[in-house]
């Protein structure tokens, strides 16, 4: 396998509305991040994925862009983003941009020239299609936000396609013209010294509309390699894409370098194991860990060879890894380290998303009125307009809700949290006076330590980044075990995923063995009895040849 740099990287993500407001407006920006880089540096990471800072009328919190070349008034400015770039590179870390180009704001200039007249030469920049004989939409397809996913234009008498809100309407990627504005938007992002992208809903611009294939359409590995020899491909930058209909075969497409497309992707299939087949994440259904390792092996094992996976348990869109995985009460902390050591020994990159190294939890708030999250919203609106109960709904959402991941970086025990000396825009997670990043700094043994360590022990360690994977104990109920060999290096990796303890019979090539523990939650471990005891949440990771 060629090494590339961000082989052993790990990136870090910021939401910057909930991240730090530097101005007391209630909204994290562009000052707030810059002013906490000396945390993230101290942390080790190497790459910082921003989700979007862009110019933005905010419906879907900045997933909406109206410029791509300007920054929303409430983050900052274009020259507070190069001061960002420049900042971060003292510090060894480099700025990932999130490119959002499946759709773009209702209020972004190209679709403003769309949507005056038929005739614009922008018109063809989206996807209009006529009314059905009575008036209504072309077809039944959906918008993932809930309704339908044409919204009619009065002027013109036509509908426009858009699979997220209304407000965003899809690009029409037939159109050579949109392919061409969107490389060179990129160019002059990567002009600026950026590290790379993370490429929003990527898999859905192959789309053909009018034979209702979205994802994986014929055209997506085409446009995405044209897109490599246009922008990023001679930069040797990070992209990935974030594709939830991804297969490993499809992934070792998007990431076999040969093939020059991208770095990674993220896949979601661990994701969606705890959702409902049928009514998806408003309904949840419990974890089950035996499925849950079939598929982290799965994917360890397809990408061995050719591609390249990425590793995270969460992100601006799901719940909090300690609630959905771990224990959020009794064992957070232990919990929380379990989690990342299970994380961040697997072959790939990690990314870890802001509040996960100090054990941010999910958030019950009582009234939908303080959520925020245009996909909650709407669907509570739906849903309860059929008839679904409240309860029920809100269960739905204090499981997967995407505001979980969204409450304010909980900074310190002040006044909210240290987020912010004014209104936050969402509130606070109550446990801010237990949950915080000062508290995590003044103990040498807190779950932020646990995560510089574990980014530390990348650096150094080659069976850790490119050892392959051998899943043991797989019918195991509570225990997460595997191994990765690199030549005559070893790597042994248990987990116990549950409150309860375990004794465990290992299998006979691994009792008996002595070798040098690298971490562990509880204590570090340099040799093998023939019986493992585990703790609750026990995790810890033994290196030996
Ligand atoms: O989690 C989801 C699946 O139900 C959706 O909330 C989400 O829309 C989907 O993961 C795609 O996400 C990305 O594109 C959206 C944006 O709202 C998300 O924040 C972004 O990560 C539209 O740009
Ligand atoms: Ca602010």
């Amino acid at each position: 396998m060629n090494k590339q740099w961000w082989h052993d990287a790990v990136v870090y993500q910021i939401y910057p509305r909930s991240f730090c407001d530097a101005n007391g407006d209630g909204i994290g920006d562009l000052a707030g991040i810059i002013g906490k880089l000396d945390y993230l540096q101290k942390l080790g990471i190497d790459l910082i994925w921003l989700s979007p800072v862009y110019k933005s009328p905010m419906d879907d919190n900045g997933y909406d862009i109206a410029d791509y070349q300007d920054i929303a008034a409430e983050f900052g400015t274009l020259a507070e983003i190069e001061r960002l770039i420049a900042e971060a590179a003292k510090r060894d870390i480099r700025i990932l941009m999130d490119l959002v180009v499946n759709h773009t704001s209702d209020e972004h200039p190209w679709f403003l020239a769309a949507k005056s007249s038929p005739n614009s030469p922008y018109r063809d920049y989206y996807i209009w299609r006529k009314p059905q004989a009575d008036g209504s939409p072309p077809d039944d397809q959906r918008s993932f936000f809930g309704g339908s996913a044409w919204e009619f234009d009065e002027a013109s008498g036509e509908y426009f396609f858009h699979l997220f809100s209304k407000r965003q309407p899809d690009l029409n990627w037939e159109n050579p013209a949109v392919q061409q504005e969107v490389h060179q938007m990129m160019n002059w992002w990567l002009d600026k010294g950026i590290g790379g992208f993370r490429m929003d809903v990527i898999d859905l611009i192959g789309k053909q509309v009018d034979d209702k294939i979205l994802t994986n359409g014929p055209r997506l590995h085409p446009l995405l390699q044209e897109m490599h020899r246009a922008s990023f491909g001679p930069r040797n930058v990070l992209t990935v894409g974030e594709t939830w209909s991804a297969t490993p075969q499809i992934a070792r497409m998007y990431s076999d370098p040969a093939r020059e497309e991208l770095s990674m992707v993220f896949q979601f299939e661990h994701v969606t194991q705890t959702w409902d087949p049928e009514h998806g994440k408003w309904k949840p259904r419990p974890f089950d860990l035996v499925e849950f390792k079939r598929i982290i092996a799965k994917w360890q094992t397809e990408l061995a060879d050719s591609g390249w996976n990425s590793l995270f348990w969460n992100n601006h869109d799901l719940p909090r890894a300690v609630s959905k995985y771990g224990d959020p009460g009794r064992f957070r902390v232990e919990s929380a380290k379990m989690l990342a050591t299970a994380l961040h020994c697997l072959k790939g990159t990690p990314y870890i998303y802001q509040g996960e190294e100090i054990g941010m939890t999910n958030v019950r708030f009582d009234s939908i009125d303080d959520y925020q999250d245009i996909e909650s919203l709407n669907f509570y609106r739906e849903r309860t307009d059929a008839g679904v109960p409240h309860v029920d709904m809100m269960e739905g959402i204090y499981a997967n809700g995407r505001d979980n991941a969204r409450t304010p970086m909980q900074w310190d025990d002040s006044f909210n949290a240290g987020f912010s000396d004014g209104t936050p825009w969402l509130k606070l997670n109550p446990n801010y006076r237990q949950v915080n990043a000062e508290a995590a700094l003044a103990d040498p043994d807190s779950i932020f330590f646990h995560y510089q360590r574990l980014i530390s022990l990348r650096k150094e360690s080659e069976v850790m980044v490119y050892g392959d994977y051998q899943q043991l104990l797989e019918e195991h109920p509570q225990v997460f075990a595997y191994q990765r060999r690199l030549g005559e290096q070893r790597l042994l990796v248990l987990n116990n995923f549950s409150a309860q303890p375990v004794e465990l019979d290992l299998p006979t090539e691994l009792t008996g063995i002595e070798g040098q523990g690298l971490i562990g939650n509880y204590s570090l471990r340099h040799r093998l009895d023939e019986r493992v005891s585990l703790a609750p949440y026990e995790s810890f990771v033994m290196a030996f040849s």
